[in-house]
């Protein structure tokens, strides 16, 4: 297997830790977004949309979004369960994975793309420019406010995000919220189950790679 990762993404990191929190050491690449690497043609032969992370198999197909990453290792590697075991359970951490996605994710994309001088030409990840729409900036850092108190009212009585246990529905939650910062969201007193549920997680070790 082969990891392409780029330390500064969030999306990449969501596979690290996911890596990490089976106790698989994969040989990894770096590649740099900053420099622009992943739009080289050495990586495009690799991933032809130009994103990361990506994950080559042991049978050589590179899987280029984290769902079917996280899949294929579950599958692999089933120990720990990251994704449920029983019908329920997979079904709530896929649930609970999606809304963090779209709901979180998405908007702080919205936010920093469309408003970022550095990423201007550069609205959508990929190989096609867009350029920035600075209403969905402010959009997105509306969705985002939606989205942590939504968490906050979630994470009331509860220790995870989806199920009783620790789930890829946690890794994806933690990695955006985490990376709210860029837009200057932070996890504030204002959100205290969300605050506890964030510490809780970021103390892992796998929340520090
Ligand atoms: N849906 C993909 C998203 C991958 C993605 O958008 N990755 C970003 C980094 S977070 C990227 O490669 N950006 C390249 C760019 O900005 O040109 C996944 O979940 O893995």
């Amino acid at each position: 297997m082969l990891f392409y990762d780029c330390a500064t993404a969030p999306s990449p990191r969501r596979a690290r830790m996911f890596i990490a929190e089976k106790g698989l050491e994969i040989p990894t690449r770096e590649i740099s977004i900053s420099k622009h690497q992943q739009l080289s043609p050495e990586f495009l032969s690799v991933n032809p949309r130009g994103t990361v992370p990506v994950l080559v198999t042991a049978q050589g197909n590179a899987l280029t979004e984290n769902l079917a990453i996280a899949t294929y290792l579950e599958a692999m590697y089933p120990q720990p369960p990251l994704m449920g075991v029983t019908a329920d359970e997979k079904a709530d951490i896929m649930m609970w994975t999606a809304i963090a996605e779209a709901q979180c994710g998405l908007p702080i994309a919205e936010a920093l793309r469309n408003s970022n001088p550095h990423m201007k030409g550069r609205a959508i990840p990929g190989t096609t420019n867009f350029d920035q729409i600075p209403e969905l900036a402010q959009r997105g850092i509306q969705r985002l406010g939606l989205f942590f108190d939504m968490l906050e009212t979630h994470l009331q009585n509860r220790t995870y995000v989806a199920t009783n246990q620790f789930t890829l529905a946690d890794i994806t939650t933690f990695v955006f919220v985490d990376f709210a910062r860029v837009v200057k969201y932070r996890v504030e007193d204002t959100h205290p189950n969300l605050k506890r549920w964030y510490a809780h997680i970021k103390a892992r070790p796998s929340a520090s790679l």
